[in-house]
């Protein structure tokens, strides 16, 4: 059986996701059947007769919150259908108060069949929807005002490690975050541009030589960049390190 995964997508905007899913890598493995995506409206969950998703804070304050009843009823909703397929369902609050999402983050999450990613619109959730939820991820430290654009960078950093996704399995494999650094410098045709030359070394034709250039690259350019991330140099560790980097 070829691996494939399901994106269960809870959003207020549907639409939002018409045109980034037809594109490229991830509009070409949905057509083919490799990633799979439901799109399901969160106000069509809502049993009220305005049908509303979101209201006032108790306690009041700025903004709206999402409700949490039409927020689970989608859940429950995803759940079934993932067990419907015979699927365990995973459901991920997209939220700024979640987990930072990393590259080790996407591998994980690739290895799994059926990601429910909920998107929340508004000031925030109730917080009882965290009681449906299984794990919540950030993007990063700052604010969106939504999670779909969150969602979509997860399904494309996750649907991209999927086998077929990428034609050449390759190019993950030597990618930056890939092994905990950064990639090594790129080049490509022309050899000379305004004065500005390839290394000569990649002209070599010397793949030995040419590997040892491009790992200690890699090394020097995660060092320089994002020493948090340099491994097997202790002293660049801890968060506190950069201003040991000249
Ligand atoms: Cl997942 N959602 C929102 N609304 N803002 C964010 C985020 C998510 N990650 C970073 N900022």
């Amino acid at each position: 059986m070829t691996l494939m995964i399901t994106f269960d997508i809870l959003t207020l905007l549907p639409e939002f996701f018409d045109s980034p899913l037809k594109q490229s890598v991830i509009g070409r493995s949905i057509e083919s059947g490799i990633l799979c995506v439901t799109l399901r409206n969160i106000r069509d969950y809502s049993t009220d007769k305005h049908r509303s998703v979101d209201s006032a804070p108790y306690g009041g304050g700025a903004g709206m919150v999402m409700r949490v009843e039409p927020v689970a009823a989608a859940i429950e909703a995803a759940r079934a259908a993932a067990k419907a397929l015979g699927k365990k369902a995973t459901v991920i609050l997209l939220t700024p108060q979640g987990e930072q999402f990393s590259h080790k983050k996407a591998v994980e999450l690739s290895g799994l069949e059926y990601l429910v990613l909920v998107c929340g619109r508004y000031e925030g959730f109730d917080e009882r929807i965290r009681g449906y939820v299984d794990l919540e991820l950030s993007i990063g430290d700052y604010v969106l005002a939504g999670g779909e654009v969150a969602a979509l960078a997860v399904i494309d950093a996750v649907g991209r490690l999927v086998p077929g996704v990428l034609g050449d399995i390759e190019s993950v494999k030597h990618e930056s975050f890939s092994d905990g650094a950064l990639e090594y410098p790129q080049y490509t045709r022309p050899e000379n541009y305004k004065g500005a030359r390839v290394p000569e070394v990649l002209l070599s034709g010397n793949h030995a030589l040419i590997d040892r250039w491009r790992s200690e690259q890699s090394r020097r350019r995660t060092l320089v960049r994002r020493p948090e991330l340099s491994v097997g140099s202790d002293e660049f560790s801890g968060d506190d390190t950069k201003k040991n980097i000249k």
